[in-house]
């Protein structure tokens, strides 16, 4: 018997296969347990020693081809399949990454981007500091005495005792005026500086966070006076709310740093429910909301910096920075701003490239 035919018709259908998967079942047609080719095999047991001398070859020649020419076309369906693979997910590197895994700025970085941008403008340097101060540094150089309740367990982290140092215990800075104390120290008088920068407080609810971002100025000359501040601040809440209709009120206040204190409200109205900065807050449908704490820094602190208060004065505020971001950009929980939440960076994040400039705008919409 001749098993060409068999052959060129098993050899044809494994050349017309055009998937792996169609490949397999013709493998198992031909070579598996009830294959037709092992079929033909299990005939030989049956057999006469003569046929079997000159069938078997025959039936293992043909169990060969048809074996030769599946393992040909699997590598050749395989070795297709990789090239589509490869033509489909060619990449270009001379592309710009895709925009869904292009990172944002964070309104905290973008706030503080253009608060350096507006007091640059108005003559400030920007000071950077350690974020693990000391006693001193933190507290006693700005006149808060042993008793005051911002020294208090509760709101100061503190580090191990075995940590203290000459300047007292060391913990994590409570505001950034240590900053300031550190610039007035190292480069003397005259000195326009904003401190930026985070800070601590052992305070956790809806409002508060443990770590949040302060930024403070401070101005030291002669004969400066509150005239100095209020302009300053006015112009600095312009600039930064991008609108010439900001309205300030100076109230009284207390702060063992400065002397006299004032706090600082800006007028707003009501729109839709939502405050919007602008107006004086007297008028009929408009009111005053607390935003910074200033004054003229008190005469001890002055000193503490290793100036002479009867030649040097000079004003200084702080404003949370989270605060900030939130009235300019409408954010209502500052949980939010520390979640790491890519769809809430998404949202409210800006274009690296949109850096804040005066003159095309401090706060580009993201
Ligand atoms: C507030 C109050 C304030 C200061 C911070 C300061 C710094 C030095 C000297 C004097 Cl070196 N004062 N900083 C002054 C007044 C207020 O912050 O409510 N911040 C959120």
């Amino acid at each position: 018997m001749d098993y060409a035919e068999t052959r060129e018709e098993a050899l044809a259908r494994i050349a017309g296969t055009q998937d792996l998967g169609a490949l397999e079942t013709l493998r198992v047609e031909f070579l598996g347990k009830a294959g037709s080719i092992s079929g033909l095999l299990k005939t030989l047991g049956s057999m006469s020693a003569e046929d079997r001398q000159t069938v078997g070859p025959q039936i293992h020649a043909l169990r060969e081809s048809v074996s030769d020419a599946l393992t040909a076309r699997k590598a050749a369906l395989e070795s297709a399949a990789m090239d589509a693979q490869l033509a489909r997910e060619t990449l270009d590197l001379s592309l710009p990454a895709p925009e869904a895994v292009r990172g944002t700025i964070h309104p905290v970085s973008q706030v503080m981007d253009e608060l350096a941008e507006i007091f640059a403008d108005l003559g400030f340097a920007v000071a950077t500091g350690p974020e693990i101060e000391d006693d001193w540094h933190n507290f006693t150089a700005l006149n808060i005495p042993e008793s005051h309740p911002a020294r208090a367990m509760h709101d100061t982290f503190y580090f191990p005792d075995a940590m203290a140092t000459d300047a007292g215990k060391m913990l994590l800075r409570t505001h950034t005026s240590p900053v300031q104390i550190r610039a007035m120290i190292a480069d003397g008088a005259p000195i326009r500086i904003i401190a930026p920068g985070r800070v601590y407080r052992s305070d956790s609810d809806a409002t508060h966070t443990p770590m949040f971002h302060q930024v403070e100025g401070l101005v030291i000359d002669k004969g400066i006076h509150l005239g100095h501040l209020k302009w300053t601040l006015e112009t600095f809440l312009k600039a930064f709310f991008e609108r010439e209709d900001i309205v300030l009120r100076l109230r009284p206040s207390y702060f063992p740093f400065t002397e006299p204190s004032v706090e600082v409200d800006v007028g707003f109205a009501l729109l839709n429910g939502k405050r919007v900065l602008g107006g004086s807050g007297d008028a009929p449908g408009h009111g005053w909301m607390e935003l910074l704490g200033s004054g003229m820094v008190n005469r001890k602190v002055i000193a503490a910096g290793g100036l002479d208060p009867n030649e040097w004065q000079g004003f200084a505020f702080g404003v949370g920075v989270d605060r900030l971001a939130m009235l300019k950009y409408g954010m209502d929980d500052l949980r939010a701003f520390f979640d790491g939440d890519v769809r809430w960076l998404q949202h409210y994040g800006f274009s690296p490239l949109d850096v804040p400039t005066l003159s095309a705008g401090v706060g580009v919409r993201p």
